[in-house]
């Protein structure tokens, strides 16, 4: 299996955050992506490689341009207005009550006035921190999904593999359209989705340069646009211990991609990820979540509920033709700030991998596995390459 990998994912590398009300130490570390190379380097069955340059096109099919802007220039500004260099977060949120009634126009006029306006404008929690490098990063991690959906499409083309491994960092499932939240600033699983969708593989081939960084290089290109015309379908399977709710909210009206979550809850991030949540207006039917209590939820009942998610009716209805994976690894017992207490045994992540192969509702269809979280720093590789392995045999 290749597996799309690039140094500038350990770029990005905050200070601290603020958990549970206090100053801690950054739980999103550059030492997770360490931690799962160094296990793929060691085993025969993966090729590591590098990724192409797509270009801010397929990001802007996700997010606003102006939240894009933002994130290229925020740290830069923050600095400049005499803030202290490692602690560009929000401090005052723009919560329903305070902007709710006045023209959206004026309150982003206003949010705009300082760097302080604009993190509170884009930011929704204490878990987003921003560094000079959080930008390149970022677009690394994004151009690192995407060269993985071109790869799997070349591979679908010429009867090659099945899946692959987008080694990604920052993650991105808290992000939307124009909000970074939960460590996560570009929703790379997003952005690959409506790639697949929009990219021909000829607009693939075509958008396709050698990845160099230059900010400015970027802004000045033109960016591609796909012309697909016949829309795929998506079926998005998110395993990371915390509901997806950006990924959630950006394909909520959008019957072609089908949204599936398990996730520990009560947890972050707290208003949303209910089984409630099916959907609205033409997308009603293609969401399904599936909240697990963190503290009684076994590997025997984690498995039978990604069973029955992928064996849903309204899952192998959907007949997806390409399975994205957010494939987060925080539902270890261990985990730092997430995991399921009583899911505790290794072989549950190689049995993820293979419902995953074998299931009806992904059975026999690509599979792009997308890196999310997971904060067990010494057990990431081990649980990355279970899954993986799992897929494989
Ligand atoms: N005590 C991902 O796994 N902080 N994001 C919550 C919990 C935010 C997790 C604090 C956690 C975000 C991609
Ligand atoms: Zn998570």
């Amino acid at each position: 299996m290749q597996v799309v990998y690039s140094d500038d994912g350990l770029l990005h590398n905050p200070l601290n955050e603020i958990t549970g009300g206090e100053l801690q130490a950054y739980v999103e570390s550059p030492k997770r992506l360490v931690s799962i190379k160094n296990f793929i380097d060691k085993q025969p069955e993966f090729q590591v490689v590098d990724p192409n340059d797509y270009s801010l096109g397929p990001i802007l099919d996700v997010h606003r341009k102006d939240y894009i802007e933002f994130l290229q220039t925020i740290y830069h500004d923050w600095v400049t207005e005499g803030f202290p260099a490692d602690a560009c977060r929000v401090e005052t949120f723009a919560h329903p009550s305070v902007v709710g009634k006045i023209d959206p126009e004026i309150v982003k006029k206003n949010a705009y006035l300082k760097a302080t306006g604009r993190l509170g404008y884009y930011t929704c929690d204490l878990s987003v921190c921003f560094v000079k490098d959080t930008w390149r990063a970022t677009y690394a991690s994004a151009q690192i999904a995407i060269s993985a959906a071109h790869r799997l499409t070349l591979a679908i083309e010429n009867d090659g593999d099945r899946a692959i491994y987008a080694l990604c960092r920052p993650p991105g499932h808290h992000s939307s359209h124009e909000m970074a939240a939960g460590y996560c600033f570009v929703n790379n699983a997003a952005v690959v989705t409506r790639f697949l969708q929009n990219y021909t593989l000829e607009d693939m081939n075509k958008a396709q340069k050698p990845y160099g960084f230059d900010l400015e290089a970027i802004r000045n290109r033109d960016f591609s646009v796909g012309t697909a015309t016949d829309k795929k379908k998506i079926l998005i399977v998110d395993i990371d211990y915390h509901h997806g709710n950006g990924t959630q909210d950006i394909f909520y009206d959008d019957p072609s991609v089908f949204y599936t979550s398990l996730h520990g809850s009560p947890d972050y991030p707290y208003f949303t990820g209910s089984a409630e949540e099916t959907g609205r207006g033409e997308g009603v039917g293609f969401n399904l979540n599936v909240p697990l209590d963190p503290k009684t939820t076994t590997d025997e009942i984690y498995l039978d509920k990604l069973q029955g998610v992928l064996n849903n009716t309204n899952v192998v209805q959907f007949n997806a033709d390409i399975v994205v994976v957010s494939m987060g690894l925080d539902t270890w017992h261990e985990d730092p700030i997430a995991g399921m207490k009583e899911l505790k045994d290794i072989d549950t992540y190689k049995k993820m991998g293979s419902l995953i192969k074998t299931c009806q509702g992904s059975k026999n269809r690509p599979v792009l596995f997308v890196q999310e979280g997971g904060y067990t720093i010494e057990k990431l590789g081990d649980l990355a390459g279970s899954v993986l392995q799992g897929y494989l045999c």
